[in-house]
């Protein structure tokens, strides 16, 4: 298994927003990061993932952008940016760019230009459609509500757009943009970024007319193509964010032989605790044989002919510990669980801001959100006569503002976020959960994280091991081994809060505890609400 960087590495990710404000005015920036640099080295990440901090107008934070070569001046500038990345470097951390590469901004001025004739030499850098007004040209919806389709009256058309109103998708058919894209991405190598994460990627080859949006049939065409004239070669990380992926299109995605990414986000085991074929919004109780086996898949297909990612949280998805933990009596020991059960597998884990602490949800009233998709889904639904109390569930269960708000330093005021008004308030439970607190308790969920980190540098089987599933019909236990020609790790995790009797006595005996969730162990068989173990033996030479 040829030696990748990525393969040993931690990556971070930060919401700017809501990571660390510097100049009082409420919102996250980038001298805000480089503050606190030396707490992400101490956690051990070694690259971080930057959301967008690109130029836009902010209608889908950030994710809309109308200046992919300059830094929005509400996170600092192109010289705070360069200045981040060698600092970072400094503290053997790199920088890991968001690029937003499906759409861009209706602010951008491709677009501006696109919309003044249909001549335009920039018109077809997106998509287009003759047709009435009010009648758009099919009945695809976007993701966050509403025709996929809006008139134009500049120019008698349509526009597509998979997302927002002001995300108008980018015509990938077109070279020109291709190579406006790649001459892009080539200037932020040159500043020195250590990779890149590709926002729904896997959506840039749609065919509006076939209906075809994740998967179309010249996205891997694209994808090598950006590939070669790009990043291919270089030593950076490159995932792509795929939610229509399937283990056999990540070996596409994640080839070892540097074709495409180093690895796609997949979200199969992220959709199972909603009703089948609805929305996110619509709960459903975790299937738990069905995560062991969607997890054992991926493992087991990708080996040794692709790589995974292993996350649970980012900006988009509501914190694990509320999720699939228990953020009430048991949140240490569920967060440590489910860290332990993530990072003993193969993969590049990402910790989201927050998640090293056990952040939980934030049960917030409507008007305190403020993520546009929250937003069109709370008045949506009540024009479809949802009940509001059924609304207000499914949002404090999904709304990705749950990801958002400001990350929680120390008990100060706004949680030591910000010295102004923050742009989303802070969860009020910051006073119990916070990183000064915690990163010097060697029972904490940030110590917790920070030696599963240190572990995957210390033992090759977290990089090399094969995966076996264990206990595959026990309802309580998630178990598995890894093994290689020197080492056998062997994690199990009880994942609900039910003391149960582990029957893989046997197995750990001879075995060496590496990491648990609980400061001791009574009696070793009994598995306490939501217990962790991580053992490991050494095969004789
Ligand atoms: O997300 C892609 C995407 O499909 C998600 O928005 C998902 O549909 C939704 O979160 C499920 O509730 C990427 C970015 O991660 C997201 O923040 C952006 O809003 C979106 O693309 C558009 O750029
Ligand atoms: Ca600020």
């Amino acid at each position: 298994m040829e030696e990748k960087w990525w393969k040993k590495a931690v990556i971070y990710q930060i919401y700017p927003k809501s990571f660390q404000d510097s100049n009082g005015d409420g919102i996250g920036d980038l001298n805000g990061i480089l503050s606190r640099l030396d707490y992400l080295e101490r956690l051990g990440a070694d690259a971080i993932w930057l959301s967008p901090v690109c130029r836009s107008p902010q209608d889908d934070n950030g994710y809309d952008i109308s200046d992919y070569q300059d830094i929005d001046s509400m996170f600092g500038s192109i010289e705070d940016m360069e200045r981040l990345i060698r600092e970072a470097k400094k503290h053997h951390i790199g920088i890991i760019m968001d690029l937003v590469l499906n759409h861009s901004s209706d602010e951008h001025r491709w677009f501006l230009e696109a919309k003044k004739s249909r001549e335009n030499p920039y018109h077809d850098y997106y998509v287009w459609r003759d047709g009435e007004k009010g009648h758009p040209p099919n009945d695809m919806r976007a993701c966050f509500g509403g025709s996929a389709w809006e008139w134009c009256p500049e120019v008698g058309q349509y526009y597509f757009h998979q997302f927002s109103v002001k995300q108008p998708d980018l015509n990938w058919e077109n070279p020109k943009v291709r190579q406006e894209i790649y001459s892009m991405i080539r200037w932020w190598i040159d500043k020195g970024v250590c990779g890149f994460r590709m926002d729904v990627i896997d959506q840039i080859a749609k065919e509006p007319d076939r209906k075809i949006t994740a998967n179309g049939p010249r996205l891997h065409e694209f994808l090598r193509e950006m590939s070669r004239e790009t990043f291919r070669g270089r030593d950076l990380i490159t995932v792509g964010e795929a939610w229509g992926a399937t283990p056999e299109l990540a070996k596409l995605y994640s080839n070892p032989d540097d074709s495409e990414f180093s690895m796609v986000f997949q979200f199969e085991h992220i959709v199972l605790d909603q009703e089948e074929g609805k929305e996110k919004w619509d709960l459903a109780p975790l299937p738990f044989l069905k995560l062991k086996e969607t997890i054992q898949r991926w493992q087991t297909e990708l080996y040794g002919c692709g790589w995974n990612s292993l996350f649970w949280d980012n900006h988009d998805l509501p914190r694990i510990v509320s999720r699939w933990g228990n953020d009430g009596e048991y949140r240490v020991e569920s967060a440590k669980m489910l860290a332990i059960l993530l990072h003993g597998m193969q993969g590049t884990p990402y910790i989201y801001q927050g998640e090293e602490l056990g952040m939980t949800n934030a049960p917030y009233a409507i008007g305190e959100y403020r993520d546009i998709e929250t937003r069109n889904m709370y008045r949506e639904r009540l024009e479809n006569g949802y009940d509001e109390a059924d609304i207000m569930a499914s949002l404090h269960a999904k709304s990705r503002d749950n990801a958002r708000t400001p990350m929680q330093w120390d008990t100060s005021e706004n949680a030591g976020f910000t010295r102004g008004t923050p742009w989303i308030k802070v969860n009020p439970n910051y006073r119990t959960i916070n990183a000064e607190s915690q990163l010097h308790d060697e029972n904490s969920v940030f110590s917790c994280y920070r030696k599963l980190i240190r572990l995957r540098k210390t033992y090759d089987v977290f990089v090399d091991g094969t995966f076996r599933l264990l206990l595959e019909a026990d309802e309580d236990f998630f178990a598995y081994q890894r093994e290689n020609t020197s080492c056998r790790l062997l994690v199990i995790c009880n994942f609900f809060g039910r003391s149960r009797t582990c029957p893989l006595k046997p197995e750990w005996e001879q075995m060496e505890l590496l990491l648990g969730n609980y400061s001791s162990i009574e009696a070793p068989e009994i598995f306490r609400p939501y217990e962790a173990r991580m053992y490991i033996s050494k095969m004789e030479a």
